[in-house]
Parts: C-alpha cells; sequence; structure tokens
C-alpha cells in the first residue's frame, strides 16, 4: 500500500484559551479537533526542556530502547516534570475537555497522562513495530468494554505535539466520520487487530497481511473506508489533537534522525470504572521521600484534585472526622481544606 500524499486536517483559532461550537462540533461529529493555542507556550517550553533532559538524544545507542510507544512507565503522572503535572491539570486542558463532554469539570477523571518518544528511523521487523501504525481505535486497551453509542461519549483522549510537522512528519492520522450512516464507522468496532480473536499486530503492512488472510471482507473495509480516508493533524509545536476512543487513527512514520515528543493523555466522565487508568495508582508514589504527590495535592485546585479521585466537596465520604483525618495528612504542605469544610 502506498503512502498518499496527506490531506490536512482544518484548525480554528481559540479565542481565550476555550473551544467554541466549531471545535466541539468537530470532536462530536467528526470523532476529533485539532487545536494549536489550548496551553502556555512557556509551559510547553518547560516541558520540552524536561523531556529533552530525560529521554536520549536520536541517533545514540541509548535510543535505541525505545522503540514502542511508551515510556515503560518512566514518564508518567506524577512526574518530577513540574510542566507535566501542570500541564496534565491545566484548567485550560480541564475545560476544553468538559466542554467535550458536556460535563463539569468536577465530574472528570484523569487515566492517562504519559509522555512518549518517537524516535525516526528506528524500524524492525517484528509485527508490533510502531513506527507505521495499523489504523486503529483506542478503546481495547483503555476500556474493559466498548465505546458506548456515538452520541453517549465517555472519554476524551489527546496528543499534545512538542515538534512540529515539519521537523518531524509523523503527523497522526484520523478518519472523520460522516454522520451515523458512515461506512467507516460500523458498530461495533471488531474490524481490527487485537479484538476478539484476531491477533494484536501493530505494524501496518503486517497487520493488513493478516487481516486479509483472516478476515478478507475486513480487510477490504479497512483499505476502502479508512486507509483511503485518512487525513493528517498538521502539527506544530504545542498543538493539541483531541480525539476519542472509537475514532479511527493511526500513528506514521516520524523522520530518520528526528525525535518526536508527545505527552498522551486521557480523561474519562467519573464512574467509568471499566475505563482502566493506564498507569499505576496515583497515591503509588506516596512513599517517594521527596513527597511529590503529597504536595502536589496539597496545592492543587478543588477541582485538580477531584480529577485525581479525591473525594469532591459534599461527597459522602467527608465527616468531621475524615476532614480532620486528611488535613492532618497534608497540613505539613499546607493544605486548605475550606471548600469541603463548608460543604459539610
Ligand atoms: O503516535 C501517534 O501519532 C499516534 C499513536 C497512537 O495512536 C497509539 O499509539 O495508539
Ligand atoms: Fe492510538
Amino acid at each position: 500500500m502506498e503512502e498518499p500524499a496527506p490531506n490536512y486536517v482544518q484548525s480554528v483559532p481559540l479565542t481565550d484559551s476555550r473551544l467554541d461550537d466549531t471545535h466541539i462540533r468537530s470532536w462530536r461529529d467528526k470523532g476529533f479537533a485539532l487545536v494549536h493555542d489550548l496551553l502556555p507556550q512557556s509551559l510547553l517550553t518547560a516541558l520540552k526542556q524536561d523531556a529533552l533532559a530525560f529521554y536520549p538524544a536520536p541517533n545514540t545507542k541509548a535510543s535505541e530502547r525505545y522503540t514502542d510507544f511508551s515510556s515503560g512507565q518512566r514518564f508518567v503522572f506524577p512526574s518530577r516534570s513540574t510542566a507535566f503535572n501542570q500541564i496534565t491539570l491545566h484548567p485550560a486542558l480541564l475545560q476544553a475537555v468538559a466542554d467535550l463532554l458536556a460535563v463539569s469539570v468536577l465530574d472528570l477523571r484523569l487515566t492517562q497522562s504519559d509522555l512518549w518518544p518517537k524516535y525516526g528511523g528506528s524500524r524492525s521487523s517484528n509485527a508490533n513495530d510502531n513506527t507505521d501504525q495499523r489504523i486503529h481505535c483506542d478503546y481495547p486497551n483503555h476500556s474493559l468494554v466498548h465505546p458506548p453509542e456515538w452520541d453517549n461519549p465517555e472519554a476524551v483522549e489527546m496528543i499534545i505535539y512538542l515538534n512540529s510537522n515539519e521537523e518531524c512528519s509523523g503527523a497522526t492520522a484520523v478518519v472523520p466520520r460522516r454522520g451515523a450512516n458512515d461506512p467507516a464507522y460500523p458498530w461495533p468496532i471488531t474490524q481490527t487487530p487485537g479484538v476478539g480473536d484476531l491477533d494484536y499486530v501493530n505494524d501496518r503492512l503486517q497487520a493488513e497481511r493478516y487481516m486479509a488472510e483472516r478476515d478478507p471482507k475486513a480487510a477490504a473495509f479497512r483499505a476502502e473506508n479508512l486507509y483511503s480516508r485518512e487525513v493528517v493533524a498538521n502539527y506544530r509545536f504545542g498543538s493539541v489533537l483531541l480525539y476519542r476512543h472509537d475514532t479511527w487513527h493511526r500513528g506514521r512514520p516520524v523522520k530518520p534522525g528526528t525525535l518526536r515528543l508527545a505527552q498522551n493523555l486521557t480523561f474519562t466522565k467519573s464512574g467509568r470504572e471499566w475505563l482502566s487508568p493506564l498507569h499505576p495508582g496515583w497515591s503509588w508514589s506516596m512513599y517517594a521521600q521527596d513527597k511529590l504527590m503529597e504536595k502536589l495535592i496539597a496545592r492543587a485546585t478543588v477541582a485538580q484534585r477531584t480529577v485525581l479521585g479525591f473525594p469532591p466537596p459534599g461527597h459522602e465520604y467527608w465527616s468531621a472526622y475524615t476532614l480532620a483525618a486528611v488535613e492532618a495528612r497534608y497540613r505539613a504542605y499546607g493544605i486548605d481544606m475550606t471548600a469541603y469544610r463548608q460543604a459539610l
């Protein structure tokens, strides 16, 4: 299969870091929105510096072990990079997700925040090579079930790019959904490697060869309706691609000799236990000597804490006793329990 010349995703500027109807409609109808100006450049620059200090430079021996798409749990929330934590819980980002899902920020939960390197040219013949991904939806390794009906989404995924397409290539491709009867979006989403009894194969050529053998109808569906209709997100430094667990998309090859850095996040509506966090629980690091997570909880806003699963003001968890106990745990780092006390 030849790579066709890409069509680009359209992007409309934001006003005051707030999504408008165009972005919200795009995400809800087509399955994605690309925004270039959601997050402050200074914070993104700080994050990129932290990531460059953490990940080996391209074309070095040390970079060779990063052949896959994840950081191997080494650059995940909560991180020693303050900028990473601040972006993860940035008010503009949380508000954007809340607007897409039409809920309050207090009804969001974080389930993924991970900063991945993608090195150009480090390609293997492995079926799981990540360079040139097969087209897929992300729900199978985020969810125990299947995304609900299209008009009732329960999660927002995003990729924050710390480079530009011009510099690194490898722009993510997405397939815009065209209404309820779109042949690219049949229900359920099963014609894809890794679902049901189909093997998980990541590499595009190997995945499509496998599909052609195992399920020729599905392979034809993928060629005719998915690959032929993909458009790519012409990303810049700081662009955010907002998409969904049921959006067809794929990662594409990064230019040899370059390193594309991207932060991947997922937020769900609260009470979705079937949507698994991708990392160890947020409290797992609470015995670390630097008290990173305790400080983060103490200094976070009420909304940010709630997004991490801390009980919101007014929750049945709170009593005079639990309030005093939680305050005792975090007092050393200056937690302000006023909002919880007032709601008792
Ligand atoms: O790296 C990209 O551009 C997309 C990655 C992706 O879709 C995935 O790993 O699930
Ligand atoms: Fe994906």
